[in-house]
């Protein structure tokens, strides 16, 4: 999955913002507020229903944009959907990986033909996040990411004992985005010591009075060991 955005993806701050505010405004403001702060903003549902697509295009000023849709369909249709947001401008895609080996294969030839990348979600970081996503099917499905030549995985960062055991099954070519700091109750910290190389940060930064001081908060926390 190496090309000529490779250069993209940059770790810097250590920092994705997650952008789950609605309206446009707000996300362009809060978006413009850290940026400097922040190595890319991730997107999802809330966001996108709420303003379309294009809202990727928009952001794509301040940071290279995520589109978090966990994709988890048959190939063709991940295929439909991939190009959608490739063509939106946005750099990298979240899926799913339990769809298994065709589906993701489809992803990331997909994604590589518009230069972008694929992160596949191995565990999800919420409490219920661990009841399908066992410890071996999340180490299976991060085995797969690897061999599908996927960027990188979604682990927890409220598991970083999870973060530091996916570290280990990837090694070292692969990245690792992690949400579950701050509103979820994950450290910044703990989940880069476990290997880790971005933390996925969301209301903890957009709901603060202060967006700017809070992204610099977490920007401190990390800053000695990245
Ligand atoms: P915050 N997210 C997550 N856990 O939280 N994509 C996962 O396992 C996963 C995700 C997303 O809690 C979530 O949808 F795979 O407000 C939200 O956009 O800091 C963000 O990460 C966490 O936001």
């Amino acid at each position: 999955n190496s090309n000529a955005n490779a250069t993209v993806f940059q770790r810097k701050t250590g920092i994705i913002l997650a952008l789950d505010v609605t309206d446009e405004a707000s996300a362009l403001e809060i978006t413009s507020e850290v940026s400097g702060l922040i190595d890319a903003v991730k997107i999802g549902y809330p966001l996108v229903l709420g303003t379309g697509l294009q809202i990727a295009s928009k952001l794509s000023k301040y940071a290279p944009v995520i589109a978090d849709f966990k994709v988890a369909d048959i190939p063709n249709t991940d295929r439909l959907i991939c190009e959608h947001v490739f063509k939106a401008g946005c750099a990298a895609i979240i899926v799913q990986g339990f769809t298994g080996p065709d589906s993701l294969t489809e992803c990331v030839k997909t994604a590589d033909e518009f230069g972008g990348k694929v992160f596949v979600v191995s565990e999800m970081s919420h409490p219920g996040g661990d009841h399908f996503f066992t410890d071996d099917v999340s180490k299976e499905i991060a085995a797969l990411a690897k061999k599908s030549d996927a960027f990188g995985i979604v682990a927890p960062a409220t598991r970083p004992e999870r973060v530091k055991e996916l570290r280990a099954v990837i090694g070292g070519d692969l990245k690792i985005i992690s949400p579950g700091v701050g509103a979820q109750g994950g450290s910044a910290a703990d989940t880069i010591k476990a290997g880790a190389d971005w933390v996925i940060v969301g209301r903890s930064i957009y709901n603060a009075e202060n967006p700017r001081d809070e992204a610099m908060k977490v920007k401190v926390e990390i800053e000695k060991l990245i």
